[in-house]
Parts: structure tokens; sequence; C-alpha cells
């Protein structure tokens, strides 16, 4: 697999396009791209995350900014939205320079791509891992975190939508996750996860209703990302914590980044739905809901760094 200098970002591409795409990058910007294979998944597909960073010096003390998509299968917009922001820190540098210069980033377009190949072969509503487990396969991965695991919003019972696993950390892809936040803990202050679809800015927490200790902060943050998004197309984004304005799930990865390895700013976006079951827009809507989440996601960014 080739790619030239512009990657088609306004189409769905299959998890190995994704992962050719990666490698692309790291062997045409080698000053700017590392990529890192940070686990594997059930099915033995390598998990991997792209290094975008600027600073040559040794000792590494800038920010870092983590971003993932794609978590849940079905919700293919998402890792479309952050190869689009690998697209635009990497390819079209010289205009996101600020982006570059105020983070490192760390980004994992696909965390489940058991499940997207799963979407892509035709089971459509596909949202859990592929793990064998009977007499359903797979967990919510959203829910298989070890904060607060097993209390709200998630299910013990196998075969349901949102079962939390048999235990936290059964996933290997939430294991991965896990110890990728570890990894860049000491410098992490975005923990970005990016799902579709509702057009939220979720805050933590999802395990309670209480606001998190820096709730006028983060909130700040997701303001600055909503009103970004409002101003060039109108776009309605709902903002507020998890559990207040969406509803209660434990064991999720927002809650974890914030209350378990302490990443000051954890939100979940919510990308617009579309296409028949609101997590499949058409191809031809893709474009459009890449574009206008860029934005949203640089001007939160943006905020982070002033905080
Ligand atoms: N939504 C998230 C979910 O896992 C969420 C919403 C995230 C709730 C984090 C609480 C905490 O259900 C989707 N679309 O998956
Ligand atoms: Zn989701």
């Amino acid at each position: 697999q080739s790619f030239s200098v512009s990657f088609n970002s306004f189409k769905y591409h299959s998890y190995s396009d994704m992962l050719g795409y990666l490698d692309y990058l790291s062997r045409s910007y080698p000053d700017l791209v590392s990529v890192k294979e940070f686990g594997q998944t059930f099915l033995d597909r390598p998990m991997k995350a792209i290094y975008i960073s600027n600073d040559k010096s040794k000792v590494k003390t800038k920010n870092v900014a983590l971003v993932d998509a794609g978590i849940h299968a079905r919700e293919i917009a998402a890792p479309a939205t952050a190869l689009f922001i690998i697209n635009q820190l990497v390819e079209n540098y010289s205009s996101n320079k600020d982006l570059v210069d105020a983070f490192d980033w760390v980004i994992v377009p696909s965390m489940n791509p058991d499940g997207y190949e799963f979407v892509r072969s035709g089971y459509i509503l596909w949202r859990r891992t592929m793990t064998s487990y009977f007499p359903c396969a797979g967990a919510d991965p959203n829910r298989n975190f070890d904060f607060h695991w097993s209390k709200n919003g998630s299910s013990p019972i196998p075969c349901t939508q949102n079962y939390q696993g048999p235990k936290p950390f059964s996933e290997k892809e939430t294991r991965a996750l896990r110890d990728l936040m570890f990894s860049v803990a000491d410098r992490a202050k975005l923990y970005l996860t990016i799902h579709s679809y509702g057009r939220y800015l979720l805050t933590p927490w999802g395990h309670t209703s209480d606001y998190s200790d820096n709730y006028e902060d983060v909130l700040s943050v997701a303001m600055a990302g909503r009103n970004a998004m409002y101003e060039v197309s109108g776009s309605n984004y709902t903002v507020g914590s998890s559990t207040n304005v969406l509803y209660a799930a434990s064991g999720s990865s927002e809650d974890y980044a914030h209350g378990v390895v302490g990443i000051p700013i954890a939100l979940t976006m919510e990308l617009p739905a579309g296409g028949t079951i609101g997590f499949n827009p058409p191809e031809r809507s893709v474009q459009s809901i890449v574009s206008e989440s860029f934005l949203g996601i640089s001007a939160m960014a943006k905020r982070v760094h002033e905080i």
C-alpha cells in the first residue's frame, strides 16, 4: 500500500490502510512522526499510536495531548476524525504549527480494530470488543476500566451492549490503553476520546452525577470547542458532565484518565449523527464531520494550553 502526499481523509478506511498511512507518515516525516505498537487486540491485530512532536530536546518537557477514537466499533466517524487530526498536524503542519508547538500529540486512530473490521464486514451495530466470551462475544471497553467498575450504567450480563466484562481490564484493548495512558501520565494534560453520536462534549464524571474537582476548567475547554464549532457551522454541541447531560456510565476511559491516571482535562466527544442508524454517516458526510470536529478539537487544545 502506498500513500501520496495527501491521504484521502474524507472516506472510511480499512484498519490496515490506517496503519499503512501511519507508517507512510513515519517514513516521510521522520523528524516529526514516530509510530509505536502499544498492544495487541484479542484477534492479535497490532494496536498503534502515532507520536507527533517537534521537540528535538533529549529531555521531554512539553505537555502531551492523548487522543483516541473508535473504542466502540460502530462509531466509524470517530477513527475518520482522528485520522484527519493526524493528517492536519503532519501534512498541513505549517497551518497547525501552533498546536504542535503547544503539545506532543499521541493519537490512537482506532482503539477497537477487531470490532471496526467486524462492522465493515456488515455487522454495522457492533459496539464491543471481539473477545470470545460465552454465549456472546465481546465486552464494552468503555465500561471495562478499573475505576468505580460495575457501578452505574454498566451491565454484568453478557450479550448486553454495555457489558462491563468479567472483571476490570478483562480486555486486551483496555489494558493497552491503560498502559499507554500511564506511559505519558507525567506530561499528559489533555485526554480526548472520540465517540459518536449526538454532538456532546462530556466531562467527568460518568460514574456519578457529582462534578469533578476541576469542573470549571474542563467545562471552559469544552465550551471553547463548542463555541468554535457553533461559529463555523452553527453546529449545536451540548456541554456538561457525562452523567448529567447524557447518562451514567462507570468504567469509562474518560473517568479512568482523570480519576486514576490524573490527566487534568479528560473529555469525551460525541460526533454528529448520520446515516441509517446514526453511527454510519454516508461517506459524502465525512468531510464536513471531520473538518468541523478538527476545528473544535483545535480550539479545545488551545484552551488547554492556556490553563
Ligand atoms: N457514548 C459514551 C458511552 O460509553 C459516555 C458516553 C462516555 C458516558 C463516558 C459516560 C462516560 O456510552 C457512546 N456513544 O458510546
Ligand atoms: Zn461510544
